[in-house]
C-alpha cells in the first residue's frame, strides 16, 4: 500500500491547519506515520488519495452504522439541499425527527438538537446544574464527553492519547467543580458524594466506555449509580453519543435496563452530518430557555440537511428490526475470529465487545478502567495498527478508542479481516 499523496496532501494541510488536521486523534500521533487522506467512501469502504481500498472499522468513529454514502440518507440531503440549506428559522422537520427519537428512546419527553456531542454534554451539564442548583459534578477518569472545558480532566480518546489529561487552558476554578471517579468502581462514586454533601449536580458517564478502548459496565455498576443518584437528588447523565441508536434502538439504556435523568447523542444521529441532541423528561428539558432560565443556543441547530439526515438513518434503524442483531453477530463473529488468530499465534491480548463497539489491547489482564487500559502494550498496537493499513484494514489510530462496526460490512470482510489479523499478528 502506498501513502504518498496523503503524505504530500498531509505537509500541504499543515502549513495552514494546526497539526493538518481539524481532530487531532487523526493526526496519527499514536502509532506514528502521517494520516490517511480519503477521497471517497461507499459502504465499508474508503478510498484514499492514492487509489488504496481500505475496510473501514471506524466509519467517521461510529456515524457509518449503515455503511458510507448509505443512498437513502444521500438521497435525503440532496433533495433537502435544493430547498435551502440553513433558515434559523423552526421548520416541521425538527419536530419530525423529536418525534422519532421521543418514540425510540424510554425515558425523554423532550430533546434539544446541537451540532456535535461536545455541545450536546456540555449543554446537559449545564440543565443539570441549572436544575439542581448545584455545581459539582463526577465524571470517570478515561470517558471523554467532547472537549468542553469540564470535561478535559483525566479525558479518554484524544485527550490521553496526546497524555495532556488536564489540558492547558482549563481554568483550576473549573477543574475544581469536576470530580473523577474510576469507572466500574461504585465504592469510589459513594466516597465522592459523602465527601461532597448536596454539592453534586449530576454524575456524567459512557454507559459502556468508548474512550479507552471499549469497556463494559461491571454487572450492577449502571443500576448502583442510579440508586446513588436516587438516594442523593443527583442528576444521573448517560453519554449516549457513541452508544445511542448503536447498541439498540433506545441505546445503552434499553440494553441495560437503566433510565438516566438526562442522555446525550451524537455520531448516529446526524448520519453522518453535524448533530448532537440532549433529552430529558419535561419537568427537566423545560428549564431551558426559552421556556425556562438555562440558556443554550445555536445558529445551525436543527439545520435541515442534517436533520434530513438524521432523520432517514433513525428511520432506518427504527424499521429494520433485525439491524441490532445483524450487527452484533457480525461483531461476534470477528471478535471469535481475532480471539482464535491471537491465541494461536501466542499474543498476549484481550478483547472487550458491547455489541457493535470492540476494541483489542495488547496485555493479559482484564481491561476494566483507565488504569488497565494503560498497561496495554502500546508498541504491539503500533505494529497491529500498520500492518493492518498495510493489508488494506483501517482500524483506530490509538489504543484508546473503539472500533465501531457498520452494517456494510460482509462475512467475506470479515474473514479477509480475521486472516489479515493473522498474518500480521505472527510478525509481532
Ligand atoms: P463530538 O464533539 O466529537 O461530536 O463528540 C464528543 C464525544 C462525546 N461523547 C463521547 C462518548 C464521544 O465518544 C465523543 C467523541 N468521540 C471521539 C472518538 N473517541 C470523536 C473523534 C474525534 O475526537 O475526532
Amino acid at each position: 500500500m502506498l501513502y504518498q499523496r496523503s503524505s504530500q496532501l498531509f505537509a500541504d494541510a499543515e502549513k495552514v491547519i494546526p497539526g493538518g488536521v481539524n481532530s487531532p486523534v487523526r493526526a496519527f500521533k499514536a502509532v506514528g506515520g502521517t494520516p490517511i487522506f480519503v477521497k471517497s467512501a461507499k459502504g465499508a469502504y474508503l478510498y484514499d488519495e492514492d487509489g488504496n481500498r481500505l475496510i473501514d472499522y471506524i466509519n467517521s468513529w461510529g456515524p457509518m452504522i449503515l455503511g458510507h454514502a448509505f443512498d437513502p440518507v444521500v438521497e435525503s440531503i440532496t433533495e433537502k439541499a435544493k430547498l435551502g440549506t440553513s433558515f434559523g428559522m423552526p421548520t416541521q422537520l425538527e419536530t419530525e425527527i423529536a418525534k422519532l427519537a421521543v418514540e425510540m428512546v424510554a425515558g425523554i419527553d423532550k430533546i434539544r438538537f446541537v451540532n456535535s456531542g461536545t455541545e450536546a454534554c456540555m449543554s446537559a451539564i449545564r440543565l443539570a446544574r441549572g436544575f439542581t442548583k448545584r455545581d459539582k459534578i463526577i465524571k470517570f477518569a478515561g470517558c471523554y464527553h467532547g472537549h468542553s472545558d469540564s470535561f478535559l480532566i483525566q479525558a479518554g480518546s484524544g485527550a490521553v492519547t496526546f497524555g495532556s489529561p488536564n489540558s492547558p487552558g482549563v481554568t483550576a476554578g473549573t477543574a475544581k467543580d469536576t470530580l473523577l471517579a474510576t469507572y466500574n468502581d461504585l465504592e469510589n462514586v459513594r466516597a465522592l458524594i459523602g465527601a461532597n454533601p448536596g454539592e453534586i449536580a449530576a454524575v456524567i458517564i459512557e454507559p459502556v466506555a468508548g474512550n479507552m478502548g471499549c469497556i463494559p459496565p461491571a454487572e450492577g455498576f449502571l443500576q448502583g449509580l442510579r440508586e446513588l443518584c436516587d438516594a442523593n437528588a443527583i442528576l444521573l447523565i448517560f453519554d449516549e453519543v457513541m452508544t445511542g441508536f448503536r447498541l439498540a434502538k433506545g441505546g445503552a439504556q434499553e440494553l441495560y435496563g437503566i433510565t438516566a435523568d438526562i442522555v446525550a447523542f451524537g455520531k448516529v444521529i446526524g448520519g453522518g452530518l453535524p448533530v448532537g441532541a440532549f433529552a430529558a423528561r419535561a419537568e427537566i428539558m423545560n428549564y431551558l430557555a426559552p421556556l425556562g432560565p438555562v440558556y443554550q443556543a445555536g445558529t445551525l441547530s436543527g439545520n435541515p440537511l442534517a436533520m434530513a439526515a438524521g432523520l432517514t438513518m433513525l428511520q432506518h434503524l427504527n424499521n429494520d428490526v433485525e439491524i441490532f442483531r445483524r450487527l452484533d453477530e457480525k461483531t461476534a463473529y470477528l471478535e471469535q475470529g481475532i480471539r482464535k488468530v491471537l491465541t494461536n499465534n501466542k499474543v498476549v491480548f484481550t478483547v472487550n465487545r458491547v455489541g457493535s463497539m470492540i476494541s483489542v489491547h495488547f496485555d493479559a489482564n482484564p481491561v476494566t478502567d483507565f488504569a488497565s487500559a494503560g498497561r496495554g502494550d502500546n508498541d504491539t498496537f503500533r505494529k497491529f495498527f500498520h500492518g493492518l493499513l498495510e493489508e488494506g484494514i483501517y482500524i483506530a489510530p490509538s489504543a484508546y478508542e473503539t472500533w465501531f462496526i457498520t452494517d456494510a460490512l460482509s462475512y467475506e470482510d470479515l474473514d479477509f479481516t480475521i486472516a489479515a489479523i493473522d498474518r500480521v499478528s505472527k510478525l509481532f
